[in-house]
């Protein structure tokens, strides 16, 4: 039997695949972790104050949980990074690192690392992305992703280490709210819709970016993880796609639900980090070596949040 532990549970990510995972291999066998109080819809399973860069904290829920499978989902994102440069670096590389040196030490089994299209840079083909490219991020976040992607290669190969990644799109949910994030109007724009209130958009009407709904995110993450592993050939990490759309485009679906939401666009700051990722993403390679395909395109997603939020 698996002992999962998820590190970062109460992120926007971590608060859905636990609910997920729990549903899947029993509240007991997946052990919520965060820095911070856990969150209503964690108090099902058992839940632990962790910081992920505490090795010795760490080292002892292993050992307690008998883990076998660790999610580590914990980072700074693209937006956030900016403000603190070497604080990201020193989280989203230093956890990395070390739960990697855990897992070649044989605490536990398995790793799931998430990455990002932030890998991706202002040289990179813009338009249907391969898995093998130019990568120039100028982001700090997209700069500490890539070389995460590096530090999972060589632990797989160096030490096999079984390690399995993806690079997710901007993630929209309804359920919990992001932090950070470049692609995040994505989110709140849904939020200020039902709430009757206008939008503000911090990115220019055009910006086209990649995009997918977070229960297509869960399902790839646990598809990636179930696959048998001569099927990865990927130990980097695995373009994923669904969808792209621009910020009016999502309004344009929003406003078929609710005619007189108004949105305004102010790009700000990150206006520049979305210009220098891709606008579309191919995914042929996790298509052919696990089987993805993706459930929901943007007005099956309008349609779901609206009816749910
Ligand atoms: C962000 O916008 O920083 C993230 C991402 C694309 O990784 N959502």
């Amino acid at each position: 039997m698996n002992n999962i532990l998820v590190i970062g549970a109460c992120g926007q990510l971590g608060s859905e695949l636990t609910v997920r995972l729990r549903q899947i291999y029993g509240a007991d066998h997946v052990i919520a972790t965060d820095k911070k109080e856990s969150l209503d819809q964690l108090s099902e399973g058992p839940f632990e104050i962790m910081d992920v860069l505490d090795t010795n904290r760490v080292k002892e829920i292993l050992k307690k949980y008998q883990i076998t499978e660790v999610y580590h989902l914990v980072a700074l994102l693209s937006a956030t990074a900016e403000a603190s440069p070497r604080f990201a670096w020193e989280l989203n590389m230093n956890s990395l690192v070390n739960i990697l040196d855990l897992a070649k030490e044989g605490y536990f089994k398995r790793l799931y690392w998430p990455s990002s299209i932030a890998v991706f840079g202002p040289n990179t083909p813009k338009l249907n992305t391969p898995q093998e490219t130019i990568m120039d991020p100028n982001t700090i976040y997209g700069i500490s992703k890539l070389a995460g992607e590096r530090w999972c290669d060589y632990y797989h190969k160096k030490h096999d280490v079984d390690v399995r990644s993806l690079r997710y799109p901007g993630l929209i949910g309804y359920k919990s709210l992001p932090g950070g994030g470049t692609t995040d109007y994505a989110v709140d724009i849904y939020h200020k819709a039902k709430a009757k209130q206008n939008f503000t958009c911090f990115l220019g009407e055009d910006t086209r970016l990649p995009m997918m709904y977070m229960d297509d995110a869960v399902r790839a993450t646990i598809e990636l993880m179930d696959a048998p592993a001569d099927k990865i050939t990927v130990r980097s990490s695995y373009n994923l796609a669904a969808m792209s759309f621009t910020p009016k485009e999502i309004y344009q679906e929003i406003v078929k639900h609710y005619p007189d939401f108004k949105t305004s666009y102010s790009p700000d700051f990150r206006q520049a980090i979305a210009d220098s990722w891709a606008q579309s993403i191919d995914d042929s390679v996790a298509q052919n070596d696990w089987g993805w395909k993706p459930a929901f395109d943007l007005s099956k997603m309008t349609q779901d949040i609206l009816t749910n939020l």
